[in-house]
């Protein structure tokens, strides 16, 4: 396998915080200069007539999952160009600039390519521009990730971190509403239904960029999710993972023409919704076919019927079915991964990659996510096998047995080695692009001092009586316990870079009996980031319920929904009618 999709991205990057000027300063400084403007003018020069209605120019810099815009505007019927030199930018008929990565990195590749220049004077020349996410933030003076940095300076203002201290959780992860300001024709679609966003940093309106904000949205405080100025647009949220209004989005970017003047039906999005996950646990069973299965705590196994793997359908098209049914987001497990390395199960790639051709909402893959050294001696960092997964599609990775380890670690020197599987893989993506799926285990004990983790009173005694439990983490598909408790864990690996949290619990998986609201609460209380509750949903009220009771950001079920026992609609129906916000 080559290395990671990283590499070419990563091998430009020095820091440019000392640079002194923003490609577009330097742009306008020349255009004062006379004889050097024209000679700058002349090298980059805009084509002005456009030679086809069908392709789109994509400014891709290798940092991360471009593969779910690419499907996105496949799906939408465009063929894409890939930008290889500033004179591609210059030349397009319609550029997209899906940013993803970090903001210095890419602001390095920008400058040392020139394109950085080029996409000024597009810009400037009022060229066809959609920047996506980083390519929105990468168009304001400057960002305070890792900085200060320079931008491209098309925008004022300063790009900064959300304040977790305003009580949010941050990355800002999920579906949320749109105030839509001025005219911006691409939003049209959007009413008041809930869009994508996955990000910690942010743009604010101000009076100096009042003319360009065409949105904004509002957590803790009120950011700019989208701007426009004639032809050029940049939305902060992710219209190719945002279902079909997302798509609705890109359509009227990528064909004005078309855009029709129906008003669109209205939503009822005001805020950050509660976000309803389905689940596909995925393994090979003893035919060799990948199935998707569901255990009861952990067990996949029929009783009867020889014991086999459970096998519940196939994964592609279970996907595709909780797409269209409403599903916030998909995840995949694959349940194996911890003994047999996933860059060796290619079938989890190929179901990534023929999934995101038309989901059109996050992916998560987990499984299998460590370093690793195969059977002929050719080692493989835990980077490039997520590099894998994201150029196949997945948005976000899930880290289990290794971030176990990582954090034990951790908690053992007190100190970060920048080594593990999380650290370097948020380091490189973002920590909004790793996920770590704890699989703990209730340990129930007769006092709050019998064992050195958190121990909390639980609601429901155990089988002697017991009052207390603490929650011990396992590895290998909960094959193994550790020395090491949720809490803690969990603690741990929000330092080591997690940008979210997937609770699982062993005793509930698979019982019907609801969520564990002890445990969910404990965790979603101890950490600043999003955490998603699992195992146990058996009825729409367990979703309520858990909301209710606990600071959850979003709610995952496998049995239920593969058995066809609850629809994905019926839990949401059910949470709207107790006025829980969801994305409908
Ligand atoms: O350790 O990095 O290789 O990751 C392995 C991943 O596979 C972990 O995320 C771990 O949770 C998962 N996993 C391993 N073995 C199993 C198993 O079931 N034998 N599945 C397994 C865990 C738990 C949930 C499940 C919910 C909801 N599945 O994802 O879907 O409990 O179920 P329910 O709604 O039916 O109750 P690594």
């Amino acid at each position: 396998m080559e290395a990671t999709v990283a590499a070419p991205f990563s091998s430009f990057v020095t820091s440019t915080q000392n640079s002194s000027s923003s490609p577009c300063s330097l742009l306008l400084s020349r255009k004062n200069l006379g004889s050097v403007n024209l000679r700058f003018k002349s090298r980059l020069s805009v084509r002005a007539s456009s030679t086809s209605d069908s392709v789109v120019t994509l400014l891709d810099y290798g940092a991360g999952n471009v593969r779910s815009i690419r499907n996105a505007l496949r799906h939408l019927g465009f063929s894409i160009k890939d930008v290889q030199t500033p004179g591609d930018i210059l030349n397009a008929d319609r550029l997209i600039f899906p940013g993803v990565g970090a903001f210095a990195p890419a602001m390095d590749v920008l400058n040392k390519t020139g394109m950085g220049e080029a996409l000024c004077t597009y810009i400037d020349n009022d060229r066809p521009f959609l920047g996506i996410c980083l390519g929105l933030q990468l168009l304001f003076d400057s960002s305070e990730e890792n900085g200060p940095v320079k931008g491209l300076g098309v925008i004022p203002g300063t790009v900064g971190r959300f304040d977790s201290s305003a009580g949010i959780r941050v990355p800002h992860i999920g579906w949320n509403a749109l105030q839509v300001g001025k005219d911006s024709e691409i939003l049209d679609d959007v009413g008041n239904r809930h869009v994508y966003f996955v990000h910690s940093y942010r743009a604010i309106p101000s009076n100096e960029n009042k003319d360009w904000v065409s949105s904004t949205c509002h957590y803790g405080e009120s950011f700019i999710s989208s701007i426009r100025r004639g032809n050029v647009h940049a939305v902060q949220f992710h219209p190719e993972k945002s279902g079909e209004v997302g798509l609705s989005v890109l359509r009227r970017f990528l064909d004005p023409k078309s855009s029709s003047k129906q008003k669109p039906e209205e939503g009822k999005a005001s805020k950050l919704a509660k976000r309803v996950i389905a689940c596909l646990d995925v393994r090979t069973n003893d035919k060799g076919d990948l199935v998707v299965t569901k255990g009861d705590q952990y067990d996949v196994r029929e009783q009867s019927n020889e014991n086999e793997v459970r096998n519940l359908g196939k994964p592609v098209d279970l996907a595709r079915q909780y797409y269209k049914d409403g599903a916030d987001e998909i995840s995949f497990l694959n349940i194996t991964g911890f003994r047999d390395f996933p860059l060796g199960d290619l079938p989890m790639i190929h179901v990534l990659r023929y999934t995101s051709e038309n989901v059109f909402v996050p992916l998560t893959v987990g499984g299998g996510i460590r370093d690793f050294t195969d059977a002929t001696g050719r080692y493989y960092s835990s980077l490039e096998v997520a590099a894998e997964y994201f150029r196949s599609g997945a948005d976000k990775i899930s880290i289990g047995s290794d971030a176990v380890y990582a954090a034990e670690e951790f908690i053992k020197s007190g100190a970060k080695t920048g080594k593990s599987s999380l650290e370097q893989i948020s380091r490189v993506y973002g920590n909004q692009a790793v996920v770590v799926s704890i699989d703990p285990r209730r340990v129930y004990v007769n006092d709050s001092d019998d064992v050195p983790y958190k121990v909390i009173r639980v609601t429901n005694p155990g089988p002697n009586g017991e009052e207390y439990a603490w929650y011990q983490c396992t590895v290998s598909g909960g094959r193994e316990g550790r020395p090491i408790g949720a809490y803690e864990l969990a603690k741990a690996v929000e330092e080591l870079g997690a940008g979210e949290i997937l609770l699982n619990c062993i005793d509930c998986d698979g019982q019907g009996k609801g969520f564990d609201t002890d445990l969910v609460k404990l965790i979603s209380d101890s950490v600043g980031i999003p955490v998603i509750a699992s195992s146990g949903a058996g009825t729409p009220e367990h979703f309520s319920e858990v909301f209710e009771t606990t600071n959850a950001s979003a709610a995952l079920a496998a049995g239920i929904f593969h058995r066809k026992e609850v629809p994905i609609h019926s839990v949401k129906e059910h949470l709207l009618e107790k006025s829980i916000e969801v994305r409908m």
